[in-house]
């Protein structure tokens, strides 16, 4: 039986997901299809106007490109000319962190699921068909050239929940754009937001829930049933490894904080970090010479102190009598703790802060994890 939530979320029978940007990195490949296409058009794509893109139905997006470029040609001719690049993109398009993990979850526990998307039925059967066993875990699929209008009209979600043969109110919309989660609200269901954006958690006033990523999801608050991975507070992640020289930081972890982290260069690393939800991670640090030291760590904007741009910050959980600047640092990172957040204070900051590594250290000493200090990616000579 499901117990009543603190928060007084309302208790579901069922999931409707959205596809793009919720399940799937879609905006991934839009940019590499658009870079082609407008260049075609003698155009530069930045990919400054992803949010009017994000959530509309693609032949609305080719209706916002055009405008934005100033293109000449018509929405028809822009869209059938984009079409086939899409095509020869699905097979590129990756799942979002967390995507398999819920999917594989939901459906072992038949917690019904469907499948809402804006995409056309086609094009949407066209991308799951790349990831195993999407397809046959969805109760319904459905496509915003099966309803009479697409987001954010609530028609989609309506007709999902007909077809699962439950009441509107019973079903929980997990979306990644404003124009899903209007379409959830309007359509009186309870919506949870991942916004696929970064920095735009504030615009999603709406929804009844903000998350980070999918892995900060708790089933257990709408009734349904738990995750079962978590271990003493930690999700484990397969292995993943970041390297290289100890850069200069923002020049405030040990000073301000009292917590100094060896700042490694996001360079070559964007495609990684797309693979993995800003937060706090854990693992174990590699450092030239010196040896090898668990370490809790950052990953994100740092929302505390706004950074402009992602920042990748160990802190290695030992006590050096000296900096190391310049020297090779590599991480192996095993654990995901939880979504970075924006703290009102910052004593809350650091309290947070030496709760992550009191979490890292103990859980760092299972067989699990501490397994993976032997790994030869941390032996540098
Ligand atoms: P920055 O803003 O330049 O990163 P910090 O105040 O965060 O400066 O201090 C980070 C530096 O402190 C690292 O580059 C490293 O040389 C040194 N350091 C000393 N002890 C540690 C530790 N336990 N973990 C990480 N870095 C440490
Ligand atoms: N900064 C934030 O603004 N929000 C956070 O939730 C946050 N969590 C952190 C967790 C750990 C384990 C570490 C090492 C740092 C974290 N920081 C966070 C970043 C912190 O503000 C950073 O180390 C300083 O900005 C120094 O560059
Ligand atoms: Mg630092």
């Amino acid at each position: 039986m499901s117990i009543a939530n603190p928060l007084s979320n309302k208790l579901v029978t069922c999931v409707i997901l959205d596809l793009d940007g919720t399940l799937l990195n879609t905006d991934g490949i839009v940019g590499n299809v658009l870079k082609v296409l407008l260049g075609n058009y003698g155009k530069e794509w930045d990919g400054r106007e992803a949010n009017k893109i994000v959530g509309k139905t693609p032949f609305e997006a080719s209706a916002a490109v055009i405008e934005d470029y100033g293109l000449t040609c018509s929405t028809a001719e822009f869209f059938s000319q984009i079409s086939p690049l899409f095509a020869d993109q699905w097979c590129n398009i990756k799942a979002l962190p967390g995507a398999n993990r819920l999917i594989k979850h939901l459906k072992s526990h038949a917690v019904p699921m469907a499948l809402a998307s804006n995409s056309s039925r086609e094009n949407i059967e066209a991308k799951i068909s790349f990831h195993d066993g999407w397809k046959d875990s969805f109760a319904v699929i459905i496509g915003g050239d099966e309803v009479r209008t697409g987001k954010p009209s609530p028609d989609i979600f309506i007709e999902a929940a007909r077809r699962l043969g439950i009441e509107p109110s019973n079903c929980l919309v997990i979306e990644d754009s404003l124009p899903g989660v209007t379409a959830g609200k309007t359509a009186e269901m309870e919506v949870i937001a991942v916004p696929s954006i970064p920095k735009q958690s504030h615009l999603f006033t709406a929804a009844d829930v903000v998350i980070n990523s999918l892995l900060d999801l708790q089933l257990e608050n709408w009734g349904l049933p738990p995750f079962e991975d978590w271990v003493e507070g930690t999700l484990p992640t397969d292995p993943w490894y970041i390297g290289g020289p100890v850069i200069k930081g923002f020049g405030r972890g040990s000073k301000v904080l009292g917590v100094p982290t060896a700042n490694l260069s996001t360079e070559g690393y964007s495609e990684l970090l797309a693979d993995h939800p800003t937060g706090v991670y854990f693992g174990w640090a590699g450092l030239s010479g010196r040896g090898i030291f668990k370490m809790v760590m950052s990953i994100g904007w740092n929302p505390y102190f706004k950074n402009k741009e992602k920042a990748i910050e160990p802190w290695l959980l030992h006590d050096f009598d000296e900096d190391f600047y310049g020297e090779e640092l590599r991480l192996v990172i095993v654990g995901y703790i939880r979504a970075e957040a924006n703290f009102p204070t910052l004593e809350s900051l650091i309290a947070k802060i030496h709760e992550d590594r009191r979490v890292a250290e103990r859980a760092l000493d299972l067989p699990l994890y501490s397994s993976y200090k032997n790994d030869s990616y941390l032996r540098i000579s």
